[in-house]
């Protein structure tokens, strides 16, 4: 048995075999894989952090200048946005898709697909690293029209999302399609379900978004346009963007449903609700991307209401999940001993080193964070609040208790679990593992509560303001009023950064650890508590017919509205120079940029 020293080494096997018990083991070219789609996007998580941790000394005007290390701000929050938000996070979910897949279903990863995927999704990123890491592309993460960027960002981005569908069509469908014939009566494994529900998703918003990229953003990066229509560009963008959220959440959900109740000490409290839950994303996840667009002129507001009206239905079943959590921790808890109508709440792991349940820390962490996460999320659906808390840091706020908050740490947590899984060891340094949630769930508390404040009183997101509005010297602009809650957001993101050390310790020290077991691939999945046949959450046909049409319903005429009342407002590119945003055409004639 090769335990060793062979990633590299490209084996036709892949293999993954049913070992005693409930584990796969992972072996040659898949093990390297995914190892590697966990290792590359948490390399360049580091320098996202720290672009992060720029970001918030910068806002805070404690670093006052327009650069750091030869990298402008809007250049560094592009970075820390494209890194954390997009290449993280699909990376992320690839190989845990991989190996919920190769785990659940027992049947082996196809090497070549896997290759091609891996080899696109790291070209990929390479190709859009370079457009931003020299200034090529600074259009920040939602790099919708008219700002526009170096041919070989698109291109990049385009190459990681077709690798990242790759599996989906390839692996898991034909994989899926097998396992139901061998089990004719058998319900699809939960885990499998999440996530195949996720990756038809991802499919489905790739499809606007490959549209405004091939039709659009290239033709005018390449010159063969010379203006666009930024209005479809928008809703396209969001079409895909908003989407996008419930595509980083679902891993999550996913590891809550089937694995956090185990880790708790219980079982899954229902299991139809948290398939009801997977469908019900499926369903409203996308009609609802005018929600980003609610002060965007063009559009009719009764789109855009139905979109809020729609946005509302979205979070039902987030809703259903943190009933079906809080009742699966609850049944845990008492399992270990708990007691009382509160009681309970104190027999749960959140400190323990034993076994696997470290992990329980990131979930908890998590979810703490998601709670303000999704408050604030209902202030943002609602049209008429939008309007106050819009393009105000009070959104980042929200976003770091979402996607910085229950997603990165269950990501982060996963990732370590499956490094010391894939590479046979325990893990290292449980102390500092432990420790990273807390803090970094603490800092992101302070830092949301902080930003939602300063964002009340007003102040712009993606804006460095420390060289604006917090710098005392600008009479027009000070705004001494904002300082004090800044400075507040400044302990919140050092604290969270502490975090993410503690955890980089914790993770290089499994990475190095000498094996002491065969690597394999195994959850901790939980037992169901409820687990009567519902007819309603067992066919996908009519869910998918359903989310078709409601998509269909939703975006037809807002996508007519923009084609035929965006041309009106044609503009050229504009490209962001040194703090500037200057049209593509007169860059052009000026310094021969490409
Ligand atoms: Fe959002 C903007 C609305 C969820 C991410 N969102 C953003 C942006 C990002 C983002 C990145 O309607 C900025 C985009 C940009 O750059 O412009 N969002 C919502 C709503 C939800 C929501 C209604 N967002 C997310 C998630 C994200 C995410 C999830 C990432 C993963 N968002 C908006 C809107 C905007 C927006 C507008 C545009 C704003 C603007 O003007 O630009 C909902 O899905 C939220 C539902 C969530 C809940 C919470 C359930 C709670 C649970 C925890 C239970 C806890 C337990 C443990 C059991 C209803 C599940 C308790 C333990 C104890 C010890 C107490």
């Amino acid at each position: 048995m090769q335990i060793t020293g062979d990633y590299l080494r490209s084996v036709a096997v892949g293999s993954a075999q049913d070992r005693s018990g409930d584990a796969a083991r992972v072996t040659g070219a898949i093990r390297f894989i995914l190892l590697s789609e966990l290792i590359v996007p948490f390399l360049l998580l580091i320098l996202g952090v720290l672009l992060g941790l720029y970001q918030v000394l910068a806002r805070a005007g404690i670093i006052r200048s327009a650069d750091i290390f030869g990298i402008n701000y809007y250049q560094g929050l592009t970075l820390h946005g494209v890194i954390n938000a997009i290449v993280f996070t699909t990376f992320f979910a690839v190989a845990f898709g991989n190996a919920i897949m190769l785990h659940q279903l027992k049947r082996p990863l196809k090497v070549g697909v896997q290759w091609a995927s891996w080899l696109l999704m790291v070209g990929g990123t390479l190709m859009a690293a370079w457009a931003m890491l020299t200034g090529r592309a600074t259009v920040l993460y939602t790099f919708y029209l008219p700002m526009v960027a170096h041919w070989t960002f698109y291109v990049g981005a385009t190459l990681l999302l077709i690798g990242s569908i790759l599996p989906y069509f390839l692996d898991w469908i034909p994989n899926t399609l097998a396992w139901r014939r061998e089990n004719p009566n058998a319900k699809l494994p939960l885990a499998v379900l999440g996530n195949l529900v996720n990756f038809t998703l991802w499919f489905l918003i790739i499809l606007p978004l490959a549209t405004t990229v091939l039709f659009q953003m290239l033709p005018l990066s390449l010159g063969l346009a010379s203006e666009v229509n930024p209005l479809l560009s928008r809703t396209l963008f969001w079409f895909f963007g908003h989407a996008l959220v419930y595509f980083w959440l679902l891993p999550s959900y996913i590891m809550l449903y089937t694995m956090l109740p185990k880790l708790a000490g219980g079982k899954l409290y229902s299991d139809p609700a948290a398939r009801l839950a997977f469908l019900l994303f499926l369903l409203f996840s996308i009609p609802v991307g005018l929600h980003h667009q609610y002060t965007e002129g063009g559009l009719s507001s009764g789109w855009k209401l139905w979109h809020a009206f729609l946005t509302f239905m979205v979070a039902l079943p987030s809703f259903i999940t943190a009933f079906t959590v809080a009742a699966s921790l609850e049944h845990g808890a008492r399992q270990n001993g708990g007691q009382g109508l509160f009681g309970w709440w104190s027999k749960l792991p959140y400190w323990s080193r034993e076994g696997d349940k470290w992990l329980f820390a990131y979930f908890i962490s998590g979810l703490i964070l998601f709670l303000f996460g999704g408050i604030t999320g209902i202030v943002n659906a609602s049209y008429s609040l939008n309007l106050v808390v819009h393009n105000t840091a009070w959104i980042v706020g929200h976003f770091h208790t979402t996607v910085g908050g229950l997603v990165t740490l269950s990501f982060l947590g996963m990732t370590l679990y499956l490094v010391a899984r894939l590479r046979g060891v325990d893990v290292k340094a449980k102390p500092f593992a432990l420790a990273a949630p807390y803090l970094w769930m603490l800092g992101f508390v302070i830092f949301e509560i902080a930003l939602s404040i300063t964002g009340l009183q007003g102040a712009p997101r993606r804006s460095n303001i420390g060289i604006s509005y917090l710098d005392p010297s600008n009479e027009l602009l000070y705004r001494g009023d904002w300082l004090f809650w800044s400075h507040v957001g400044v302990l919140g993101g050092v604290l969270a950064v502490i975090g993410f050390l503690s955890y980089v310790v914790s993770l290089v020290g499994t990475l190095f650890a000498k094996p002491v077991r065969a690597p394999e691939i195994d959850f901790p999945i939980a037992e169901a508590l409820h687990d009567a046949p519902t007819p309603l959450v067992v066919n996908l046909r009519p869910w998918v017919t359903a989310t078709l049409a409601l998509i269909a319903i939703s975006y037809t005429y807002p996508v007519y509205e923009s084609i035929t009342r965006g041309v009106i407002t044609k503009v050229p590119g504009y490209q962001s120079i040194e703090n500037n945003l200057v049209p593509q055409q007169t860059l052009r004639k000026q310094t021969r940029l490409p």
